[in-house]
């Protein structure tokens, strides 16, 4: 078998990438080692910036989002008992932020594949690269995890395999850095059938630690809570959650929050990572194959999304102008993006969440990070500008 772009991974990364080189004519072989059914079913993220919203309506992939996802123009910071709503609208001259689930993201790029005849290969076992840094870059594979050894032949390979994938330990690790920070909090994520509580998302300070209120739809919600890193989920009863839930986001204005039956409750680990450079010889890296964030910024899901858009435009420039330039500078233009991404979720993450090894001074000095920037313009405005999502610095 032989195409243009061999991917590596069904996630949003490898999805987008694929229909975005499909409309510039290129074609690409995507090999996934889930079922669609599982990769359709998995609960992640939920918040898109303003520029993947634009990107969904650009290539025609958007129906769904217009109706069903919810547009959210503002965000509320809620410490010592009280909420400051942040206008991200008013302060970025516009531009807000959509919360859709990843899973439906996925959905509705399986089917723009599927539909226009894309190659989607599920279920495969084995995946293995070979001679990433020749002309002829190779991906071999099995069908249904153990059927006859393939091979794909393609002009370049695009790992978009996730944080656990093989494509990126093929960058040797003499010319790899990695840069790695792993939290001592994990977040409890719970789906729970009830009305909204609040109409945006609520991040939330509190001694006994972070609390976020986010919402999948009118009658699904979303919520999470700071829990230890080791935690074992058979701790938290459906009773000791809410009551945790209440605690932590109890204001004294009488806000309520609505409880519903739990129905998907699980623990995920915070870490950030990156991984320098993103490309070695025909194989670049995009999304959380080389870069993870702490979900505290919401921009997981989103950084696949602008690596993948550099690197359509670098396959783009490649095929139609013979041009290497910006597959050459791909790394570096992603870096540079991804880093102030880094940079924000780390903040977001430092700002909100209780630490173990805070003095009496440190945890007062966070509290006063919080008034400072939910009472300041400029504040304000630092947090929106990155909340809906920075630009890509070509
Ligand atoms: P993915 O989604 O992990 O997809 C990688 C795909 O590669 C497949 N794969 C392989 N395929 C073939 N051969 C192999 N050997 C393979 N090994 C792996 C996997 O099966 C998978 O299908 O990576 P991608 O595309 O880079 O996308 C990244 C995002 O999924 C991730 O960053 C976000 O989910 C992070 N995230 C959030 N991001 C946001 O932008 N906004 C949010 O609100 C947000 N909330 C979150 C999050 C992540 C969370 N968890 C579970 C870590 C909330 C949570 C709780
Ligand atoms: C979510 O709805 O899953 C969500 C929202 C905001 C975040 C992280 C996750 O920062």
């Amino acid at each position: 078998m032989r195409t243009q772009v061999g991917i590596i991974g069904a996630g949003p990364a490898g999805l987008m990438l694929s229909h975005l080189l499909h409309l510039q004519g290129i074609e690409s072989v995507i090999l996934e080692t889930r079922t669609r059914e599982e990769i359709e079913g998995t609960i992640r993220a939920g918040v898109l910036e303003q520029g993947t919203m634009d990107l969904m309506r650009e290539i025609g992939v958007s129906q769904r989002m217009d109706r069903e996802g919810q547009a959210h123009h503002g965000v509320e910071f809620r410490f010592n008992g009280k909420g400051h709503r942040i206008n991200m609208y008013e302060l970025t001259g516009g531009k807000h932020v959509m919360v859709y689930a990843q899973h439906e993201v996925i959905i509705d790029l399986v089917k723009a594949r599927v539909d226009r005849g894309g190659e989607l290969i599920f279920n495969v076992g084995d995946v293995s690269l070979h001679g990433v840094d020749t002309d002829k870059p190779t991906i071999q594979f099995r069908r249904d995890k153990d059927g006859e050894l393939e091979e794909l032949v393609c002009d370049f390979i695009a790992g978009c395999d996730g944080f656990h994938g093989p494509s990126r330990p093929m960058i040797p690790s003499s010319i790899r850095t990695e840069y790695d920070k792993v939290f001592p909090m994990g977040w409890l994520g719970i789906l729970a059938e009830a009305p909204p509580s609040a109409p945006e998302l609520i991040y939330c300070n509190h001694d006994n630690g972070f609390a976020l209120v986010s919402t999948r739809s009118p009658e699904i919600q979303r919520m999470y809570l700071q829990v230890d890193a080791k935690d074992n989920i058979a701790n938290w009863s459906d009773d000791r959650i809410w009551s945790e839930l209440q605690t932590r986001l109890q204001t004294s204005d009488g806000w309520n929050l609505i409880e519903g039956p739990i129905f998907q409750k699980n623990i995920v680990a915070m870490r950030s990572f990156v991984c320098d450079p993103m490309q070695y010889g025909r194989l670049f890296l995009a999304g959380d194959a080389a870069h993870i964030v702490p979900p505290t910024g919401a921009k997981g899901l989103n950084l696949a999304i602008s690596d993948v858009r550099v690197l359509a435009k670098g396959f783009e420039d490649f095929y139609k102008s013979n041009s290497r330039d910006v597959l050459n500078r791909y790394s570096e233009i992603c870096l540079r993006r991804v880093w102030k991404a880094e940079r924000f979720s780390n903040y977001m993450t430092s700002m909100l969440h209780r630490f173990e090894t805070h003095s009496p001074f440190e945890r007062r000095i966070q509290l006063a990070e919080l008034d400072y920037v939910t009472s300041s313009r400029i504040g304000l405005t630092s947090i929106a500008e990155n909340y809906v999502g920075l630009p890509i610095e070509w």
